[in-house]
C-alpha cells in the first residue's frame, strides 16, 4: 500500500492535534519544493557545465546557486499557503510575513533551505531542514519560541534515494521519494535510534580548540568505558548526511564550540531544534553541553536570535548522557 506523507498526518488525526488540511497542505508545500530541489540536485554538476559561459546557461535561464534555488522553492510553495503567518530562512536576514491574519496564518515554517551546500561540488549528500511552529500571539515571539513548542520537524537527506524523515510529536516517520510516481512514500514508521554506538561523527580538526573535556570525552569513548562495540569515526560534513547515520545506526554526532565559533557553528532554530526534537522522539537526545540542570536540553534554550548558533551534540542516549556527565564532571 502506498502510503504518501500528507495521508500519514491525516491518519493521525485523532492524536495529532495539527492533523489538520491547512497543516497537511504546509506539509504538501515543503514535499513540492524538495521535490524541485531535488531535480536540480541530481542535475547539479550538469547545470554547472551548462551554464559555464557566464551566468545564462543554455536554457537562457538565469543560472542560480543551487541554495539560492533551493530557498526560492521554499518561499514560493509556502508563500502561497493561507496557513503560514510566516516564514523565517537562513537565507534570509529577516522573517518574511505571509499571512498575518491571525484567524488563518497560524503557522510559523523555519527552514535551512539546502544544508552543507558546498558538498553538491563533490556529489555528497545535502538537506533541507524545517520545523513548525505554531503561532502565538506576536509574530516575533512566536518565532523565537524554544524548540519543546514546535509541532513538527523534518529533514530530506538528498542522497543515493531521496528521504523524508518528520515528526508531528507521535514518533519518527520516514518517506522515500519514489521517481516513478514523483511521491514521497512511507517506508518507515516509529523509527527508534539504537540506545548506543558504534559511530562517533566529529570534525577532529576542530580537537585541539574544543573546551579540554570534550577532547576527554572522545578519549573516554575510544577507550572503551562505555562499554558496548568499538567506536568507528564517520564524518560527511553535512549535518542531515551524519545525522540521519545516527539516527540509523546510533552514536553521536558533535560540533562543540571551538576558536573560530565559541557558540557553535550550527543554528539553533532551522539545524538544532528541528534534528532534537527527531532525535528525542526517536528515543535519543540532544545538549548544548553548558552546565545546567537537565545538561542543557537543546528544545529548552530560549533563541534570542532567528540566526543564532549553539554547540550542538546529539544522538544516543548513553554517548549524549555520557557528554553531559563529561561536563558536569570538568565544571563541577
Ligand atoms: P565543518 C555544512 O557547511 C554545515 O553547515 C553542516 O552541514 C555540517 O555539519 C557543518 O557545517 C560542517 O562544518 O566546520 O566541520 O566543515
Amino acid at each position: 500500500m502506498i502510503t504518501t506523507v500528507q495521508h500519514h498526518l491525516l491518519n493521525q488525526q485523532r492524536s495529532v492535534r495539527e492533523a489538520t488540511g491547512t497543516f497537511s497542505r504546509i506539509l504538501s508545500g515543503i514535499t513540492l519544493a524538495t521535490k524541485m530541489i531535488e531535480a536540480k540536485i541530481r542535475v547539479g554538476g550538469l547545470t554547472n557545465v551548462l551554464g559555464a559561459f557566464g551566468a545564462v546557461n543554455v536554457q537562457g535561464e538565469q543560472q542560480q546557486k543551487l541554495d539560492v534555488y533551493a530557498n526560492e522553492a521554499l518561499l514560493h510553495c509556502l508563500g502561497q499557503e493561507d496557513g503560514v503567518a510566516a516564514l523565517v530562512s537562513e537565507e534570509n536576514d529577516h522573517p518574511i510575513t505571509v499571512n498575518l491574519d491571525p484567524e488563518k496564518g497560524k503557522y510559523i515554517v523555519v527552514f535551512d533551505p539546502l544544508d552543507g551546500s558546498s558538498n553538491i561540488d563533490v556529489n555528497v549528500n545535502v538537506g533541507t531542514i524545517f520545523s513548525i511552529l505554531r503561532r502565538e500571539g506576536d509574530l516575533t515571539q512566536s518565532i523565537l519560541q524554544p524548540g519543546y513548542k514546535q509541532v513538527a520537524a523534518g529533514y530530506v537527506v538528498y542522497g543515493p534515494s531521496t528521504v523524508l524523515v518528520y515528526t508531528a510529536g507521535h514518533g519518527v516517520h520516514s518517506f522515500v521519494l519514489d521517481p516513478t510516481v514523483g511521491a514521497f512514500v512511507l517506508s518507515q514508521e516509529q523509527m527508534k535510534m539504537p540506545e548506543q554506538g558504534p559511530y562517533y561523527s566529529t570534525n577532529e580538526a576542530n580537537a585541539a580548540s574544543w573546551p579540554a573535556e570534550y577532547r576527554e570525552y572522545l578519549a573516554m569513548l575510544l577507550r572503551g568505558e562505555l562499554g558496548g562495540k568499538a567506536y568507528s569515526a564517520r564524518y560527511i560534513g553535512s549535518l542531515v548526511a551524519d545525522f540521519h547515520r545516527t539516527i540509523l545506526k546510533g552514536g553521536v554526532f558533535l560540533y562543540p564550540p571551538t576558536e573560530k565559533a565559541p557558540k557553535g557553528k550550527l543554528r539553533l532554530l532551522y539545524e538544532a531544534n528541528p534534528l532534537a526534537m527527531i532525535a528525542e522522539q526517536a528515543g535519543g537526545a540532544a545538549v548544548n553541553g553548558a552546565l545546567s540542570p537537565n545538561g542543557g536540553r537543546i528544545l529548552d534554550l530560549l533563541p534570542t536570535d532567528i540566526h543564532q548558533r549553539t554547540p550542538l551534540i546529539v544522538g544516543s542516549k548513553r554517548e549524549v548522557e555520557a557528554l553531559v556527565a563529561a561536563v558536569r564532571g570538568a565544571k563541577g
